[in-house]
């Protein structure tokens, strides 16, 4: 996706004229994709003007999340990925979510270094975002950008999450597509069972197989898929070895992708967790409105009065929260 022309190329930049930068990111710009994905990560108040002008090109891509512990090979194995995918001829969007960090608006040192393979191919973009400030958290903000790489003509969107806790857990459920890594002699198997990521993954890949112990990783895995009730038709979690760091058994993750994507299609799958993300990402902007306005109220008057009526016993605190909801709904 190489730059169409230099029209407001510099204040693309800081721009929040969000019709130019749809435009110009359905043409390729990658500084309007970055700009706009900042605009989503940030919260910025013309994000529902983005999520309106980028909403005809919903499902257009194909979401394949990438989720395990802390260094488990996520970036090394979506660097793989993107190469065979690009050899596909697709375009490809990686985002790299990190749910902690404070850091907004670039890459994370590591996954720049190893995704460096791709830095210049005008046919993906490589993003990281953290989600501090969204108002919707994680769960909104992924999903709009995940949209800003289908509104700029990405077949296929990456997302990496680092495995460790719930938020990563719903971020990954958001794909279409979840992958599931671990490692040998991590004690992964286990933990993910405890993190509820045996239910999230369609594929499981044990990474770093060169090491020690990945025979019994994979025998654990098995184990525990073998273990979960199935009905007839349902998909069963395809379990891949790989050694992302020599790029071994890349194509195999490529075509067990293919096969779950097959499996979504014929089983009208792909439409219901689409709408299930959907739902999801709905319930999450509305919490964060509400959260907002009851934010407002403590700082007006209505939170003030009515506390210091439940205080002196005029009444009791349910009455007074049924009173705060109406209030917030009008
Ligand atoms: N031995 C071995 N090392 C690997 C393999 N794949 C990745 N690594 C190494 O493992 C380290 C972590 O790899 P990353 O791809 O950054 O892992 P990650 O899961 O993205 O890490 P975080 O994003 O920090 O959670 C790097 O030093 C890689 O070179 C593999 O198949 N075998
Ligand atoms: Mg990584």
């Amino acid at each position: 996706m190489s730059d169409v022309n230099s029209r407001a190329s510099g204040p693309v930049r800081r721009s929040r004229d969000v019709p130019l930068l749809v435009e110009r990111a359905r043409a390729g710009d990658p500084r309007a994709v970055a700009r706009l994905i900042t605009l989503v990560e940030s919260g910025d108040e013309v994000l529902p003007q983005v999520a309106a002008a980028l909403a005809p090109y919903a499902g257009q891509a194909q979401v394949v999340g990438l989720t395990g512990s802390p260094g488990v090979g996520k970036s090394t194995t979506t660097n793989e990925l993107v190469r065979a995918l690009r050899a596909r001829g697709h375009r490809v969007g990686v985002l790299a979510i990190d749910p902690s960090s404070p850091f907004t608006g670039g890459a994370i040192l590591g996954d720049r270094v190893r995704m460096q393979d791709h830095a210049t191919d005008p046919g993906v973009y490589i993003r990281s975002m953290s989600s501090r400030g969204h108002l919707g958290g994680l769960s909104a903000a992924t999903p709009q950008a995940v949209r800003v790489l289908e509104g700029a003509g990405c077949d296929v969107v990456l997302v990496e999450t680092v495995g460790v806790g719930q938020a990563e857990v719903e971020v990954a459920s958001l794909a279409d597509t979840t992958l599931v890594l671990l490692a040998p002699g991590m004690g992964d198997a286990i933990q993910a069972v405890k993190a509820g990521i045996l239910e999230i993954a369609d594929v499981f890949v044990v990474n770093k197989a060169d090491r020690d112990g990945a025979d019994a990783t994979v025998r654990d895995i098995q184990g525990m898929i073998a273990l979960g009730e199935r009905g007839p038709g349902e998909w069963r979690p395809q379990v891949v070895r790989a050694i992302a760091a020599r790029a071994e058994g890349i194509d195999d993750i490529a075509a067990a992708i293919d096969k779950h994507r097959d499996w979504l299609e014929r089983h009208g799958e792909l439409r219901r967790r689409r709408e299930a993300r959907a739902a999801a990402e709905i319930e999450a902007i509305a919490l964060g409105a509400l959260r907002a306005r009851i934010g407002s109220l403590r700082d007006g008057t209505q939170l003030p009065t009515l506390a210091a009526k439940v205080a002196e016993g005029a009444i009791d605190p349910y009455a007074a929260a049924d009173d705060l909801l109406t209030q917030l709904a009008t």
